[in-house]
């Protein structure tokens, strides 16, 4: 039974190295996770695209999942767009929108949104986040 002490003692240190060493592979596995989540989500999901032309959006309402993205795109030539929503769940203002240029939103909660122009008031986009 002598015998048993050593070996245990053996054992202590060998869970005890690996302790030490799952911390930092705990974290690079998490790490290497998100990144693989990000490249798949990249992959799979390209963000919605919107138009934003004769001063309308373009189309005028979409169904999205939690989490997409639309992309809206100033295709007025000479036209400045200024994307807004103004919701309890969600706030989002995009600045001036110049011709040409592309604003991102991210949904990141469900409901019905509303996507507004500041300088237009008839522009209106609805957004069904699921
Ligand atoms: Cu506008």
């Amino acid at each position: 039974m002598s015998a048993s002490g050593p070996t245990k003692k053996v054992l202590m240190t060998f869970s005890d190295a690996m302790r030490r060493v799952r911390r930092p592979l705990t974290v690079f596995a998490a790490a290497a996770v998100v990144i693989a989540a990000g490249t798949l989500v990249g992959l799979a999901l390209p963000p919605y695209a919107i138009s934003q032309k004769g001063r309308q959006f373009h189309p005028g309402e979409i169904s999205i999942k939690r989490g997409e993205t639309l992309q809206i795109v100033n295709d007025d030539g000479d036209l400045l767009h200024h994307a807004y929503i103004d919701s309890p769940k969600f706030a989002f203002d995009s600045g001036d929108q110049q011709p040409g240029t592309r604003t991102d939103i991210i949904f990141a909660m469900p409901g019905d949104f509303e996507v507004l122009c500041a300088i237009h008031p008839k522009m209106r986009l609805v957004v069904h986040v699921n």
